[in-house]
């Protein structure tokens, strides 16, 4: 059915472009070949569109401006992506198509991290296809519920960092307020999405380093430290909803929590304490009392909170440099308890 002849490619344009764009040509194991219609597509009870920016600026509270990559919303119209990209948002047993499209310049992929479809829709460019071109339409169906996030898998250690990647939410039947099957409930939803910035990796093409060529993808000095799109190490995610929070004493509080990062975090709550119900997308076996979380890349937790006392906590982000162990970086944002 598919042909995996001729994969490698001479190597074309390479060095080109840089910053904004993204550059342009070919890459050496990007594998184009195949972008036919997927094999096994069945009628979807909700379709996603997604294309792609390659210029997307994101202003730091030092006021330099950084060049993101991100996924455009296209069932929405929009030409232009965000960072992070637009949230994916089904329901647990819905069966989803995410229809990507990418024109001639660059090649991309979507995998839903987490998820696990059918191989043809696993979208890990590495092993499969990327979508150069045209477009691709992945199936999958998700069957537990939870926070999860999707990313590109082209030249993936580059394109992760650059910002292409959003949220993937699956509800339970009840819908969101409910965050398992027959609870617990919730009143009030925080993201917070930790992730870190070296910026002299954003002046590179989306090809660089693809043809076996040093780019330096093994050092990751990073120089800004972001909370759900946003600079977190100043005040910009202390009053921006729905990073920070403003509950009630007895509303409850869910915050999902993805590690978005390449060195391992340390979430600590402010003094709140918490109830994990769900790690990576599955039920841990008991919930799990927490005042702080380690993680490191890609993970996920679900946390409830229902403070009882009013007050302003401060929750902070550590980026713990893999090896040493010294924090590089702090993230800051609140929970306002009135
Ligand atoms: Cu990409």
């Amino acid at each position: 059915m598919f042909n995996f002849n001729n994969r490698q490619r001479p190597m074309m344009g390479m060095g080109g472009g840089g910053g904004g764009g993204g550059g342009m040509g070919r890459a050496c194991y990007v594998y184009d070949e195949n972008q036919q219609a997927n094999p096994n597509l069945v009628t979807p009870d909700v379709t996603y569109q997604r294309g792609i920016d390659m210029n997307i600026p994101l202003t730091m509270d030092d006021g330099n401006t950084i060049t993101m990559w991100g996924f455009t919303d296209r069932n929405r119209g929009m030409n232009r992506g965000t960072f992070p990209s637009a949230p994916i948002r089904v329901t647990q047993g819905q069966i989803v198509h995410t229809k990507l499209t990418v024109n001639m310049m660059w090649a991309h992929t979507i995998h839903h991290h987490g998820i696990e479809p059918g191989w043809e829709s696993d979208g890990v460019g590495h092993i499969s296809w990327d979508v150069q071109g045209g477009s691709y339409t992945y199936q999958w169906r998700p069957m537990y519920p939870g926070t999860y996030f999707y990313h590109c898998h082209t030249n993936t250690v580059l394109h992760a960092e650059m910002g292409m990647y959003g949220a993937l939410i699956v509800d339970p039947p009840e819908g969101p307020g409910t965050l398992l099957s027959g609870g617990p409930t919730y009143d009030v939803e925080a993201f917070w999405v930790v992730d870190e910035i070296d910026s002299r990796w954003h002046t590179l093409s989306w090809n660089a380093g693809t043809c076996g060529e040093d780019v330096g993808l093994n050092i990751l000095n990073p120089d800004y430290f972001i909370i759900t799109g946003v600079d977190g190490t100043g005040t910009s995610a202390m009053n921006t909803p729905p990073i920070s929070a403003t509950v009630q004493v007895g509303q409850k509080l869910l915050a999902r929590y993805i590690c978005a990062g390449y060195h391992p975090q340390r979430i600590r709550f402010g003094g709140l304490t918490g109830t994990a119900y769900v790690s990576d997308g599955r039920l841990l076996p008991n919930p799990v009392q927490v005042t702080e979380l380690r993680a490191h890349s890609g993970e996920r937790y679900d946390i409830m909170f229902e403070p009882t006392t009013p007050g302003e906590y401060i929750i902070e982000a550590d980026v713990i440099h893999w090896i040493s162990g010294a924090v590089l970086g702090t993230v800051r944002t609140k929970v306002t308890v009135i």
